[in-house]
């Protein structure tokens, strides 16, 4: 039986003068490559220029509410290189996805110079799997609480990107990764989209 879950249809909202900021965790790696690639992807497919996407890194998702609020200032944004130039250094859609130690070190940062905000929307990327410990649950109620709070003091919309998942195999599904024949639903499609609709009513509703 298919599913009921997920957004109805959406209205194909014109992304093509709007500015959108990625803001992602480097934890579990392999999945967040995976669902930065589907917002990137549909934010293009609505017409979002690359020009006008930003990409930022941080270690973690428990810093992802403060690096949001302050790509939202915006100050310290430079004219660089654009988002193809990131997308080019990551590898997606491996066959037998690996997600990298959660002990470890998280990957190296990447991070994009773009032209400064504003921003027309966010989307906070984040990978959060359960361990043994309280410390899921801790990061999980903190980020989600942070995030809501940023966009609501500043007024610009920031898209829940943070995969919380009970198991790697739960967080690979979501990220379009799976290991069984469906692979799962790249949620980041979902984020991509609605950063061009929130980003189009929020000019709307000013
Ligand atoms: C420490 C930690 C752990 C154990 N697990 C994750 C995770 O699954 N996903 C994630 O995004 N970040 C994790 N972190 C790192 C924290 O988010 C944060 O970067 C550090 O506690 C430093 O503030």
């Amino acid at each position: 039986m298919s599913s009921i879950k997920g957004p109805s249809p959406e209205t194909q909202y014109d992304g093509s003068s709007l500015r959108v900021a990625i803001v992602h965790a480097r934890w579990n790696k392999t999945v967040i490559d995976a669902l930065i690639a589907g917002a990137v992807a549909k934010l293009k497919e609505r017409g979002v220029k690359d020009s006008n996407i930003v990409i930022q890194s941080v270690p973690g998702s428990f810093e992802l509410p403060l690096a949001c609020q302050k790509v939202i200032a915006g100050s310290h944004f430079q004219a660089g290189s654009n988002v193809t130039d990131l997308l080019g250094g990551l590898s997606f859609g491996t066959d037998s996805p690996k997600i990298p130690s959660r002990t470890g070190t998280p990957a190296p940062a990447k991070t994009v110079n773009m032209p400064g905000g504003p921003f027309d929307a966010v989307i906070a990327i984040g990978v959060l799997i359960k361990g043994s410990t309280m410390h899921f649950e801790y990061i999980c109620d903190s980020v989600s609480h942070a995030l809501m709070k940023v966009q609501l003091d500043t007024g610009v919309p920031v898209i829940f990107g943070v995969l919380t998942a009970l198991t790697d195999d739960q967080a690979l599904e979501r990220a379009g990764l799976g290991k069984g024949e469906d692979k799962g639903h790249n949620h980041g499609e979902d984020w991509g989209l609605a950063a061009v609709e929130m980003g189009s009513h929020i000019r709307r509703w000013a």
